[in-house]
């Protein structure tokens, strides 16, 4: 067993961190709590006083918890001495799509900053940042190679997998692990068993890397599928949520997903086109996932269009239109606005409307400002109340007692109360051919 091994396993290796976001505050605090010495580099000055000072501002990390790392030695810093001579490093930076290309620089950096920074012994080093299948051989080793001898360096990946918002708790996440050989799989497995109950190993990185997308590639594609589904159900006078209920009583076979406003987040919109781009690199085209995502990226307009034509129906001009929208995050309990839909459909609202849009999980948007409550805002006098996210913080029996008709993108407000409901998809009302709204699938491929 190498010392490296031996360190990681007798949980006296030192780590070090690099980007603590999202993904890389929660792994510093939980590999503290398995007793490791932690230090987290991040170049954000903001973020690193915020965390010195015991405020976390990631929603999976409570401030009591980033309070028992730091007494625990935690070290969260802007100077990169702070990881000098760690055992093993962890990349999780930021990584995104910018004009269908990879936003590597994030990852470049951290790699320069880490092969700067590490000792001369066996050192591991672990890609958790969401990146395109082959990156981790093809940019991170490489750079590694420009620093230091790789043969006293593992090489490893083992993609972020939290679930913002929902039940699953980290260390109740299994975790693959990807790497080129044992010696380096192991060690990786070890750190990463320290804080998960269990671990898949995998034969490459690449293998993981593809596994990463394809697990959120899925969710995009199936949401896609409901969500057309949703415009063409309209046409065949069928509901698509009681379609997509009585599909889930099939034991296996079929996972349900549910119509929305659209995908935000900054996974489920963004990791498939790691896909797409690679496969542009290698001379070919994912179609289907390209489908998907037009589709997806359509649904905002779909729902502005549903609101402004229930206010037509009666009589009422968008212009003239008070608004209040309900939900500004990309999902339920989160407060994160990152490519949120509910977000875009509020904005483009604004455009003609009187908005006031509510969330409690979201303070302010650079485009809006947000009431925290609906308790603050007047849902008597609104036209139509649009319910966007299905926050658990909003009484929807209160909501559908106040107001006088709903527009529900998420089938979730109560029909029996005092307003009219109309939920996105079930809407009966015959309409003149020209203005249904086709598909961009279908207008893509006619063009
Ligand atoms: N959505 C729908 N219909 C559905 C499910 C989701 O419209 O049936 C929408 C949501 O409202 C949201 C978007 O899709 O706008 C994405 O939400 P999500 O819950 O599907 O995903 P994220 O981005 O919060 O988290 C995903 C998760 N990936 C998987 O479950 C495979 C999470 O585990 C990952 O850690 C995360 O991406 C990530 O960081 O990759």
């Amino acid at each position: 067993m190498t010392d490296l091994q031996t360190r990681l396993a007798e949980n006296r290796a030192r780590i070090g961190v690099v980007g603590l976001g999202y993904v890389g505050l929660p792994l510093s605090v939980e590999f503290t709590e398995a007793g490791y010495s932690v230090a987290g580099f991040d170049i954000d000055a903001e973020r690193v006083v915020l965390l010195e000072d015991g405020r976390s501002y990631v929603d999976d990390v409570s401030d009591e918890q980033l309070a028992s790392a730091l007494d625990a030695g935690f070290t969260p810093h802007t100077d990169p001495a702070v990881i000098e001579d760690c055992d093993a490093y962890v990349i999780a930076v930021p990584t995104g799509v910018s004009n269908g290309e990879p936003e590597m620089d994030a990852v470049r950096k951290a790699t320069q900053t880490i092969g700067a920074q590490a000792g001369d012994r066996d050192t591991l080093v672990v890609v958790s940042s969401t990146v395109y299948p082959g990156a981790t051989n093809e940019v991170v080793t490489p750079l590694l190679g420009d620093h230091r001898d790789l043969d006293r360096t593992q090489v490893a990946m083992v993609p972020e997998r939290l679930n913002p918002g929902g039940e699953y708790q980290i260390d109740e996440i299994p975790l693959i692990v990807g790497a080129e050989d044992d010696v380096a799989r192991r060690a990786a497995g070890t750190l990463f068993e320290s804080i998960v109950g269990e671990i898949h190993p995998v034969d490459s990185s690449t293998t993981a890397e593809l596994a990463k997308t394809l697990e959120n590639t899925y969710r995009m594609v199936n949401i896609a599928l409901v969500n057309e589904l949703t415009a063409f159900a309209e046409r065949f006078d069928a509901d698509v949520w009681d379609a997509i209920e009585a599909a889930s009583t099939k034991p296996f076979g079929f996972q349900a997903f549910y119509p929305g406003p659209g995908v935000g987040g900054h996974c489920i919109p963004i990791d498939p086109q790691f896909l797409t781009w690679r496969a542009s690199e290698l001379g070919t085209e994912l179609s289907l996932i390209k489908s998907a995502q037009r589709v997806n990226e359509w649904m905002p307009s779909v729902v502005v269009n549903r609101i402004e034509r229930i206010l037509a129906e009666r009589d009422i001009d968008v212009e003239e239109a008070s608004i209040v929208t309900l939900g500004v995050s990309y999902k339920p309990d989160v407060g994160d606005v990152r490519h949120s839909p509910a977000l875009e459909i509020s904005r483009k609202l604004d455009q003609e409307a009187d908005v006031i849009a509510v969330d409690p999980h979201v303070e302010t948007t650079d485009e809006m400002a947000v009431a925290p409550a609906v308790g603050d805002v007047p849902l008597e006098q609104a036209d139509v109340v649009a319910l966007l996210v299905d926050h658990s913080a909003f009484d929807l029996d209160e909501i559908s007692n106040r107001a006088s008709l709903v527009f529900d993108a998420r089938n979730a407000v109560p029909t029996d109360n005092r307003a009219e409901v109309v939920t996105l998809g079930d809407e009966t009302e015959a309409r003149p051919a020209g203005e249904r709204l086709d598909s961009p699938v279908n207008s893509a491929s006619n063009r």
